[in-house]
């Protein structure tokens, strides 16, 4: 970006640039014939994309017209590979001004595979530049503005805790650079229309209260598509209804004027950065090529009032400034834009015969190409400390809960990895941190009490009590782990995991593979799930795991039992992807499955099922809270008829354990899949499909599935259990399907 020492413009003699001396806002008159240029590369390039998205040459194109004197003076007031940005679609010329080449952006809009972006796999407009800090953006408007609260908090957890910025060999670390300073600042950029997500003001909530060294900056050009500014905001203005927010900067500006707009960003920039808190930029702009090629705005918009934005327009009005303050004459003026057409043009041709990306690639980076949570690397043996005396046997293990272990196992996590952080809706022990410290009370920790005495060992900025915000739990986490946090964060019920869906179906696990490696973002999300809880009814007891085993990108695990928790959350925390981790609530304290803590460094590798009980007559592939009520199914059958059935406890649901599905069916020649979630369309759909299509030779009975109604969990327990699968319905289920 353009800075006071730089050079002068390609194309402009030193005799175009007259008073050299003079300064507007504290940018030269270089500076400013550099902002133009800028501009006008921004502009020409949206006309000739345009142009060949007419040619089909490229595929889409979406402009950042009307937008560009605030995007230049955003450049020119922040830096580059310093402070963190993340621009939304209209930021063309931000990411012009940040070191961004033209040849870069088209190289997105032909889908290269040079494309530095994303390499042909996201739109073009979809900013990603690791090495300028510009964090990958993708389509729905709003998800990247929780991100940007998530990397804003990093700076200032790095400045109290610089230790954790250590590269550590043997886990994520070993691939994640982090990079800090303590004053950098973390710009987000949205439309007018954009304000009414609910995420924008989960964002602005977070910002306030923590002084984040955040930039909102709104670019407000009055529509989104055709939908008037009116319409999306009570009263017409947004800087009206945000100024309440404590701890802010404010500032509403003409942004096509770049100089107005350059001496608004330097002072919000002066508070972002002595850490007064966040900056709100309100700009006023115009957008003068319809929303996109797909959009006519004259089927909405009169001429008159285009006509009035055009009198606006930032580009000629530029263009006039330069010639009135005697910046630059006619001549310099056609000179640089000459000379910014040619060096299009010669961009414009090598993009056309750059090569596409090969097909064979398209699955590379779904997952870490770094650490494979599958191998090895990820298996060891429980380590358990010393054994306690009992009156009988002189020692024995004390046997824990699941609960116990998942709280011993981040406890140990956190001690190793100063990187972790938590939170969630309650997980502190207590937010008023004085009623600890004066043994008031004994604390929290957690609905269920997972994260007990946490925030006691590791301090308030390690383990802290979120606003009641899914998206924003999920959005932040995902912002810190881009900038290389481990936040390990809870869902307190996964009945409520919905308002988090855009940001788990859209954002987190695809960081990695719509950047082409440039970012990625490994966190755990923590969700108690489930029912069979005796009146937890519709809404404390959904299951529902299939929804997220379908998104590529995610990992997701689903323990049974006490020691499968702590190998298998141990290995979600130092691996390299983002992890759906899912706990049973009836398992929690369940005697089922207790055992003794296996130590700090016991994992179970992902994709690993366990064979619960070996059998010969009949495959019963189930996983979490289903596991009990087969085995005692399976218990009961052997007792009773001499049935040996195979028990396979699938752990983990992505991956999953395929060969050790196979190798039972194989031997059994028959399977049952039996899981809690409503029944069709579950995950057994896809369990029993693979078997029928890759094992159809081996079955001697149909595949069969067990499950709940497809229906809700209700209150009543009489109507709880018809609905659940029991342990007699999975009876009966194995006992036809041996008996087939
Ligand atoms: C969550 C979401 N809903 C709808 C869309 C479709 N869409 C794309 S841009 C847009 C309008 C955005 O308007 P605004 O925030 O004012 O930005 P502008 O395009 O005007 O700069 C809409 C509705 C989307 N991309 N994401
Ligand atoms: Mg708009």
């Amino acid at each position: 970006m353009a800075t006071k020492t730089d050079p002068k413009p390609a194309g402009v003699a030193d005799s175009d640039i007259k008073q050299a001396g003079k300064t507007y806002e504290g940018l030269s008159r270089q500076q400013l014939t550099e902002a133009y240029r800028i501009m006008y590369t921004s502009r020409r390039l949206d006309d000739r994309e345009i142009m060949l998205k007419r040619q089909q040459k490229i595929f889409f194109q979406i402009s950042g017209a009307g937008h560009e004197a605030i995007g230049v003076a955003a450049a020119f007031a922040l830096k580059a590979g310093y402070d963190w940005f993340y621009p939304y679609y209209r930021d063309r010329a931000l990411c012009l001004g940040l070191g961004v080449s033209p040849y870069d952006m088209l190289l997105q809009a032909v889908g290269a595979a040079d494309d530095p972006s994303s390499g042909g796999r996201q739109m073009p407009s979809h900013w990603s530049f690791p090495r300028l800090h510009i964090v990958t953006g993708s389509s729905p408007t709003g998800t990247q503005i929780l991100q940007s609260v998530g990397c804003a908090e990093v700076a200032r957890y790095l400045t109290a805790h610089p230790n954790a910025a250590k590269k550590v060999e043997g886990d994520y670390r070993q691939f994640k650079d982090v990079e800090f300073h303590g004053d950098e600042i973390t710009y987000v950029s949205l439309g007018d229309g954009t304000t009414s997500e609910g995420e924008f003001w989960e964002a602005m909530n977070t910002a306030s209260n923590l002084k984040l060294p955040l930039m909102f900056v709104v670019e407000d050009n009055e529509y989104a598509i055709s939908v008037p500014v009116e319409v999306q905001t009570a009263g017409g203005s947004i800087s009206r209804l945000v100024t309440s927010f404590p701890d802010f900067h404010f500032e509403e500006v003409d942004g096509t004027d770049p100089v107005a707009s350059y001496a608004a960003f330097m002072r919000s920039v002066q508070h972002c950065r002595a850490g007064r808190g966040p900056a709100f930029i309100h700009a006023h702009v115009i957008r003068p090529y319809s929303h996109s090629l797909s959009d006519d705005e004259r089927l909405y918009r009169p001429d008159v009032e285009r006509q009035r934005d055009a009198a606006r327009d930032p580009i000629t009005r530029m263009q006039m400034f330069l010639l009135r303050e005697g910046i630059l004459d006619e001549t310099g003026i056609n000179k640089l834009e000459k000379q910014v057409d040619d060096d299009l043009q010669a961009a414009i041709d090598r993009a056309l015969h750059s090569a596409p990306p090969v097909p064979e690639t398209v699955t590379r980076f779904v997952y870490s190409p770094d650490l494979d949570p599958t191998s090895s690397a990820f298996e060891t043996q429980p380590a358990p400390a010393k054994a306690e005396p009992t009156p009988t046997d002189g020692k024995k293990l004390a046997a824990k809960t699941m609960a116990d272990l998942i709280n011993a196992t981040l406890r140990d996590e956190m001690k190793r990895d100063e990187r972790i952080v938590i939170f969630g809706e309650d997980v502190a022990d207590c937010s008023r941190e004085q009623y600890l410290q004066q043994k008031m009370v004994k604390g929290k920790g957690g609905v269920f009490k997972l994260t007990f005495g946490l925030q006691c060992d590791f301090g308030s900025d390690r383990v802290f009590n979120s606003p009641l915000a899914e998206a924003a739990i999920v959005g932040r986490a995902t912002g810190m782990a881009t900038r290389g946090l481990k936040p390990v964060v809870e869902i307190q019920f996964f009945d409520y995991i919905w308002p988090a869906m855009m940001q788990l179906r859209n954002e987190l696990p695809l960081i990695r593979w719509r950047s082409n490696n440039g970012f990625s973002a490994p966190c755990v999300i923590r969700v108690a799930i489930g029912g069979y809880l005796t009146g937890g009814a519709i809404y404390h007891s959904q299951c529902g795991e299939s929804i997220f085993t379908h998104i590529p990108g995610l990992r997701v695990v689903f323990p049974s039992n006490a020691l499968d928790a702590a190998g298998l959350l141990r290995t979600a925390i130092r691996c390299d992807d983002p992890v759906l981790f899912l706990e049973h609530k009836r398992l929690y304290r369940e005697t089922f499955g207790r055992a003794a803590y296996p130590g700090p460094d016991y994992m179970i590798p992902f994709g690993n099922a366990k064979i619960v009980q070996p059998g010969t007559d009949l495959s019963v592939i189930t996983y979490g809270a289903v596991v009990p009520r087969a085995l005692q199914a399976a218990q009961k059958l052997e007792r009773e008829q001499g049935l040996k059935i195979e028990l396979i406890d699938l752990r983990s649901l992505n991956p999953f354990d395929w060969e050790a599905i196979a190798a039972s069916v194989r031997k059994t020649n028959r399977a049952l899949v039996a899981y809690e979630d409503s029944l069709s369309w579950g995950y057994g759909a896809e369990i029993a499909a693979r078997i029928s299509d890759q094992l159809f030779e081996h079955l001697d009975a149909p595949v069969r599935r067990v499950a709940a109604l497809d229906t809700y969990v209700a209150y009543q327990p009489l109507l709880e259990n018809a609905i659940l699968p029991q342990t007699s319905d999975l009876y009966r289920a194995m006992k036809d399907l041996a008996e087939f």
